[in-house]
């Protein structure tokens, strides 16, 4: 720890630091807390009788690029801050050149059998230099600090989903505090805003703290100012500069400073506004200027007063937010604060609980993946350290992915734009990866990704020597383009699915024993079989992820009418790929071997070749009914509780499969404290965002699936299931705004757990088969008149 760290870590305002590693935890005396405040007008709100004692029972804001953790403390306030581009390291490139000699001697030990030595010369020749990626990192705090209460009466917290406002309210010594919290889209600030229902009551200190390099100061009598650069990780130098800032206006009262606090005296009330930039430009470029962007930002929010900063943020907020309403039944249990909720839930006596989980996935992926930002990372946007863990990165094995399932159906497309940008960037760096590493064309990323849009091999064998992780980043782009149909966005990103498929086309090898083409090296990820090592030649998954990325990208060339001799190189070999198999257990084999029982975990928390099942539809109940039960087996023997996402993933794959029950009993598992903290955040454990984004996925596809069916040449038609999976659990409900392939909106009402109705609407004229129970209708669909259908899938008459 440096001298300038030591320094900030011993502000005034902080009353015991753990100064080992500058942990932040803070022991500030709070006062006794007196009276049961009630629940928040509105079902869609977070709420607690009590401040955040830890950084999970602290609630999340953000507009995509900031975002700030609330704890709600009486005497202490703080808002933990984060920026999306505050990572460690500067632009590096870490493909190993020695992988290309090494990589034909591995491929060859692999087909003879020999996983241990190929591990052996993996670890030592192939993978990245850095053998890890850079951390996202904490910007730090603004601490609040009021004069000392010994108690307060009614104290509640709350973040409300709909507004995405968090508001602290007590009562001390009869006069009522509101303090409300925000992070506005519109005017790129974080505001903060303090009032109390007397006169001159509003007095409070302002100041930074942080683990990062900075100098603090003051400016303009009213403005705190934090100037820094990021940290350096694993020899990669920090690059950028940052700067916070945070500008206090009083209503009367006085406003005094020192040389790094800002305090309040006597004021009506306060507002506090606080921008966070750095000089990131893009991966290879870091010349931007964080200093004029802040002070650009908050000379332009100080121009307008709370209430206009407040109306324009709830206004762009609920256009995205409003979209979807759920509604899966009422009980008096949404009376109670949410930790309770959480405790309670499986008593199977609050089924809006779930609906609230629902919404709060939406709410995150608002809050953390706005377009022009960074995609939601393993943590979304939301951080406290400087080394969090897997450093908060993109996991592209699974997690970043999952981040994105509710993303299209939830009917929130312009929250992938951020995903869609990074996998363009992957496709630039991707490229320099496979030509070194593999002497091959087109793009290549492997496991995991950073701000710098890394590609090589990383962490260990077993989890890095991995080529599919940009190929499965290509679904997202497909899918977005089925979810929105539009030929010129198609035609923007074809490019980096064709860079995707090139890879492959020129690094598939033929396995001497089917004379199939798969992947070498490769692995199933993170499992490991039964011959000490986890390296194989085409485990299952990726030959499924490679179906799909040549199926659609030879889709996508029809549609373009492009391209026509790749397509039928792309069919030559997606025709030659290995097909699912099933083992002597009755279970879709994970390897092309059937090494399932006896790998050395069964009961793994990936369960990678369930991918044709989920998010895929290679496998599914109606075309391939004996691959279906033979997913159900894996599925049986992996077991139903695991980690937050690999829970998630489960809720999924059993939706899949129709069986709602099933899906509902590890939804209970994911929402109980074991797998949520106390502000919802999903448990790995520790923290992870995946689940709550996973979950999300998994309550919608028990009310409604989609898929393409197969169709000849550029055409397109999609199947519309409507309640494929719904639980006992909710037999009364209604869903509006839902999105499916095709570009369909959807809603769709329950009763006694049966259809009541749907309605299906398309800004484009166009047909669609729809499914409930054994029965399916193809209807025609005018553009921009909803089609209403009873439960026998019969147009109800009134067409408006
Ligand atoms: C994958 C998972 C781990 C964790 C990490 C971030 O490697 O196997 O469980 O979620 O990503």
């Amino acid at each position: 720890m440096n001298i300038s760290i030591y320094r900030q870590c011993l502000s005034p305002f902080v009353s015991s630091v753990i100064l080992l590693g500058c942990s932040i935890e803070l022991f500030a005396v709070e006062p006794q807390l007196i009276g049961n405040a009630s629940a928040p007008a509105g079902p869609l709100s977070l709420w607690y009788r009590q401040p955040a004692a830890k950084w999970t029972e602290a609630l999340p804001l953000g507009n995509g690029r900031i975002g700030a953790m609330v704890f709600g403390g009486v005497n202490r306030e703080r808002l933990q801050l984060n920026e999306d581009t505050l990572w460690a390291g500067g632009p590096y490139d870490p493909v190993n050149p020695q992988a290309r000699t090494a990589l034909p001697e591995v491929r060859q030990l692999v087909f003879a059998g020999k996983y241990r030595q190929a591990s052996g010369i993996i670890r030592q020749r192939v993978l990245s230099k850095p053998i890890g990626q850079m951390p996202y990192e904490t910007a730090g705090n603004l601490m609040l600090t009021f004069p000392d209460s010994t108690s307060v009466g009614n104290y509640r917290r709350d973040l409300n989903l709909d507004t995405a406002v968090s508001t602290v309210e007590y009562t001390e010594q009869g006069t009522r505090f509101t303090r409300q919290v925000f992070a506005s889209p519109v005017d790129q600030v974080i505001v903060v805003h303090l009032t109390a229902d007397k006169k001159g009551a509003v007095t409070f200190t302002a100041g930074f703290q942080t683990p990062q390099s900075v100098t603090i100061e003051t400016e303009s009598g009213n403005t705190l100012v934090m100037t820094g650069v990021n940290g350096s990780s694993q020899g990669i130098k920090g690059a950028l500069k940052f700067q916070v800032r945070a500008r206090v206006q009083a209503d009367g009262g006085s406003i005094s400073v020192t040389s790094n606090s800002v305090s309040v005296a006597n004021a009506d009330s306060a507002t506090i506004l606080i921008a966070l930039a750095t000089s990131y430009q893009s991966y290879d470029n870091v010349s931007g200027d964080p200093e004029k962007i802040v002070k650009g930002q908050i000379a332009a929010a100080a121009r307008k007063n709370f209430d206009k900063l407040l109306a324009a943020h709830v206004k762009e907020h609920q256009r995205l937010f409003r979209r979807v309403s759920l509604d899966l039944g009422h009980s008096d249990a949404m009376q109670l604060p949410t930790d309770e909720r959480i405790r309670n839930f499986d008593n199977g006596r609050d089924p809006q609980f779930a609906a609230l989980y629902f919404q709060f996935g939406r709410y995150l992926l608002i809050s953390s993946s706005r377009p022009g930002g960074q995609p939601a990372n393993l943590q979304g946007l939301w951080n406290d350290s400087m080394n969090p863990p897997w450093q908060s990165k993109y996991t592209i094995n699974i997690n970043t992915e999952m981040n994105y399932w509710p993303a299209e159906p939830c009917n929130l497309a312009e929250c992938v734009e951020p995903l869609i940008a990074m996998v363009k960037d992957l496709s630039r760096t991707g490229a320099r990866t496979a030509q070194e590493m593999y002497g091959a064309g087109g793009w290549v990323a492997h496991h995991n990704t950073d701000l710098w849009r890394a590609t090589g091999p990383i962490d260990l064998v077993d989890s890095g020597m991995w080529p599919s992780g940009g190929a499965w980043l290509c679904d997202h782009l497909w899918d977005h383009y089925e979810f929105n149909p539009d030929k010129a966005y198609l035609k923007q990103v074809y490019p980096v699915m064709r860079g995707a498929a090139r890879f492959f086309l020129d690094t598939l090898v033929e396995d001497p024993t089917n004379h199939w083409l798969v992947t070498n090296p490769s692995i199933s990820p993170e499992n490991q079989h039964p011959f000490g090592s986890g390296v194989s030649a085409g485990p299952s998954m990726d030959e499924e992820i490679l179906r799909d990325l040549f199926g659609n990208t030879i889709k996508a060339s029809e549609i373009l009418d492009t391209d026509k001799s790749f397509r039928a190189q792309l069919a030559a070999a997606r025709a030659r790929l290995a097909p699912p198999q099933i083992g002597s257990a009755g279970q879709l084999q994970e390897w092309l071997a059937d090494w399932d029982m006896k790998a050395p975990d069964i009961h793994h928390r990936h369960v990678s070749h369930l991918y044709a099942l989920y998010p895929s539809w290679q496998i599914n109940v109606f075309d391939t009914p004996p691959l279906a039960a033979a997913a159900r087996k894996s599925l049986e023997i992996r077991g139903d509780e695991s980690t937050g996402w690999a829970t998630a993933w489960r809720i999924n794959l059993w939706d899949r499969l129709h069986d709602g029950d099933h899906a509902y009993r590890i939804l209970e598992f994911l929402l109980s404290p074991q797998r949520t903290y106390p502000d919802m955040f999903d448990a790995h454990p520790p923290f992870q965002i995946d689940g709550n984004f996973g979950g999300a996925a998994g309550i919608e596809g028990m009310l409604l699936q989609s898929r393409a069916l197969d169709t000849e040449g550029a055409a397109q038609r999609f199947e519309i299931e409507v309640l494929p999976a719904l639980p006992s659990a909710w037999p009364n409900g209604s869903v509006t705004g839902l999105r499916v392939q095709g570009g369909f909106n959807v809603d769709i009402v329950w009763n006694d757990g049966k259809l009541k109705s749907a309605a299906l609407r398309s800004s484009v004229s166009q047909k669609a088969a729809v499914r409930y129970g054994n029965r399916v209708v193809e209807i025609d669909v005018q553009r921009d008149r909803p089609v209403r259908l009873n439960p026998e899938l019969q147009e109800i008459a009134d067409r408006k």
